[in-house]
């Protein structure tokens, strides 16, 4: 608990343009978390180095995550937004935690599995402990919750796993962490192939709407979604394209899938299609409008790196010093 809440973890790693599924599907729901919890949003740059990084790029990547999460209306002042990198406790607890995680329990973890197989020429160490990293940013700040996309849910199992050992040898450390699934977020899947999810990562730049996405190429992103037989805008499986787009309607005007049937009763899919990308400029513009005003603001920038940076390190130095001093190492003398 910090000031009486309880408290909730969660971050995106710095690598790749956001998408609106990455929005839709996280950002925007982590905006009104601060009222009920203490929230903690990290820009995971550490865990982005498991694959290799452009520096200059990836500068700058980074650097946008952060304002991009402030431009979605995350409040720097009400929720720690702040870099992995900048805490030096991420990497310490992360070394104390490969100590007691198991080769065989990452051996079984799904997403290293499939990483390693798409990057067969760097199969890393970090991206084999990729986990215990996750486990560390969790327990540093004795996370209740933590909201994250079910192909995360592997991570968040193994997180327990290593609490719970460490909190069976040693006391109560840590605080066992939850998935924080929240309102059923939506799933937003390509558009070139709605039985793929929207993924920054996909190599067809057509199937995704990314944040960054001007109108003229939302409208033609939209235009050229793959749709069903038939010419009714209807929600089903038998319609899995119509059905995506339907659902991707209803998240950015807030009406619900019946209410947009309804809207587009009678209409062909052009009209729909064009309508859906209506919706979604009406949602990302203002963001993209607040992203463009921020990245000029660097001083304001830079004081919120600095203020955040430091609360950050505050609450995750406590708990590093008490596993420290659990396990026996020795503690600096004071001068
Ligand atoms: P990558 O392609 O690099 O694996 P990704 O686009 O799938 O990335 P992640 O970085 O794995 O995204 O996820 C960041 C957050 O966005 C997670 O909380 C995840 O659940 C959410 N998310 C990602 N894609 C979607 C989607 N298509 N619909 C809803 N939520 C999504
Ligand atoms: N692995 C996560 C990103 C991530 C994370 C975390 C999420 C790193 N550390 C701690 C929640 C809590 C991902 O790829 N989405």
């Amino acid at each position: 608990m910090i000031n009486d809440k309880k408290v909730l973890y969660s971050g995106m790693q710095a690598t790749g343009n956001l998408t609106l599924g990455n929005y839709l599907g996280a950002l925007k729901n982590w905006v009104s978390l601060n009222e009920e919890y203490e929230c903690f949003f990290g820009v995971m740059d550490l865990h982005s180095l498991t694959v290799r990084q452009e520096p200059a790029d990836f500068r700058k990547k980074a650097r946008n995550l952060l304002i991009l999460y402030i431009a979605a209306g995350l409040s720097p002042e009400k929720n720690c937004i702040y870099f992995q990198s900048h805490v030096p406790a991420h990497a310490e607890l992360s070394w104390l935690l490969n100590c007691f995680t198991y080769m065989g329990e990452l051996s079984r973890m799904t997403q290293f599995k499939d990483k390693a197989a798409k990057h067969a020429d760097n199969i890393n160490a970090g991206l084999f402990t990729y986990p215990v990293l996750m486990a560390a940013d969790i327990l540093l700040y004795q996370a209740d919750y933590v909201p994250i996309g079910r192909d995360q849910q592997q991570h968040l199992e193994i997180t327990r796993d290593i609490a719970e050992r460490f909190n069976g040898i040693y006391g109560d450390v840590f605080t066992i962490p939850e998935a924080y699934y929240g309102k059923a977020g939506a799933k937003i899947r390509s558009l070139q192939d709605p039985a793929k999810k929207m993924s920054k990562s996909d190599e067809n730049v057509n199937g995704s709407i990314y944040l960054m996405d001007d109108p003229d190429t939302i409208v033609r992103k939209c235009k050229r979604a793959v749709t069903d037989s038939g010419s009714e805008v209807r929600y089903g499986e038998d319609k899995p394209g119509i059905s995506n787009l339907l659902e991707i309607y209803s998240v950015c005007t807030g009406k619900t899938v019946e209410e947009a049937e309804k809207d587009f009763a009678g209409k062909g899919y052009g009209d729909f299609k064009l309508a859906v990308a209506e919706a979604v400029i009406s949602v990302l513009k203002p963001m993209q409008d607040e992203y463009g005003r921020l990245l000029k603001e660097k001083d304001y920038i830079d004081g919120i790196i600095r203020d955040n940076d430091e609360k950050a390190a505050y609450f995750a130095n406590k708990t590093l010093r008490k596993v420290k001093k659990k396990l026996g190492l020795t503690e600096m003398p004071r001068k």
